[in-house]
């Protein structure tokens, strides 16, 4: 049976703080984790079937195509780490190239990802499992039962692309720290979205059927639960383009009319146009990405990517 280790409570106080502390700033920002609320969880997988969303598939075509390659550059018996493992598919997938022997699954969503590793196990009951319950954007301290002998952390999605170039830079090296922790041979396998043309990037984030809309807009009704707050969905709406000076997709909630949001201890005031930034997505080219990986401490890189180049996975051995 799968073990399952449960590292993080959500502390309501804290959360209250951080949030406050975004809405309330000159600016409003809000953590893109508020994006994920139950609701939110399922309009991103529904976003990941949109036309316009061209990530996942992309992705996904890498690995058919190119899986085989992938497990003999990095070579069987690894410590499969899968941050952010949701359903455990992707990683799923891997298996029977990758012959993990050990299988350790992290995700924040601890309901989730209990069921989802114990389903798993059943399939591959000679794959000794862990799932994780932990917030790994906070710090990435793994708990003992996880095999320190050729860790291979794997990260797909470009989820790192949600951190700001700094903040991804500090969560490599952790990852390189984790990687030669006691054991050596570490690595990385991680899914990286490229720099292109801005029209895909713009619709990839602002699609026909609104979908990426309700996901953004679904956030306002996950801060009025947790704040109790009186958001309006009918007085904002979603903005998401790439700024190509940052390189980075820019998701904002933007207010419709002039209008105060008020929640028990506080109250803000928004004028039309006024915006909170809900989301950045960073896009890399193959060079900056690579340079990122060598300044965390990666080295031994393999790209593959896509016939058009819009995506990328990318192998890199702990130096
Ligand atoms: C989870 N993450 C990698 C997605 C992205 O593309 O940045 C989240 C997302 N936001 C809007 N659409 C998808």
């Amino acid at each position: 049976m799968a073990q399952f280790i449960q590292l993080v409570e959500q502390h309501t106080q804290s959360i209250n703080d951080e949030l406050l502390a975004g809405l309330t700033a000159p600016q409003a920002t809000t953590s893109p984790k508020y994006l994920y609320d139950a609701l939110g969880s399922k309009l991103f997988e529904a976003i990941c079937e949109l036309p316009e969303y061209y990530p996942t598939r992309t992705e996904a075509g890498i690995f058919n195509q190119h899986g085989h390659e992938m497990a003999q550059a990095i070579g069987a018996g690894t410590t499969l780490i899968d941050l952010g493992a949701g359903n455990c598919a992707k990683a799923a997938k891997l298996f029977p190239h990758l012959q993990p022997a050990q299988y350790v699954a992290i995700d924040i969503s601890v309901k989730f990802l209990r069921d989802s590793v114990s389903r798993l196990q059943q399939q591959f009951p000679d794959i000794d499992m862990v799932g994780v319950g932990m917030d790994f954007s906070l710090a990435l301290h793994l708990p003992n039962n996880v095999r320190s002998e050729k860790r291979l952390f794997f990260y797909p999605g470009s989820s790192l692309g949600n951190f700001t170039p700094d903040e991804a830079l500090v969560f490599l090296q952790q990852i390189k720290l984790a990687c030669t922790d006691g054991g050596a041979d570490g690595g990385l396998l991680i899914g990286v979205d490229l720099v292109k043309e801005n029209s895909i990037l713009d619709a990839a984030y602002d699609d026909a059927l609104g979908v990426t809309a309700s996901f953004n807009l679904n956030l306002l009704l996950h801060l009025n639960r947790l704040l109790d707050a009186d958001f309006d969905l009918r007085e904002w709406r979603h903005r998401g383009f790439f700024n190509d000076k940052l390189s980075r997709i820019e998701m904002h909630l933007e207010a419709a009319s002039d209008q105060t949001v008020r929640w028990p201890n506080g109250v803000r005031r928004f004028e039309r146009g006024e915006r909170i930034h809900t989301e950045n997505s960073y896009k890399y080219t193959r060079q900056s990405f690579i340079s990122l990986l060598t300044k965390a401490g990666f080295g031994d890189v393999t790209t593959w990517t896509d016939p058009q180049q819009w995506f990328m996975v990318c192998h890199a051995r702990a130096a």
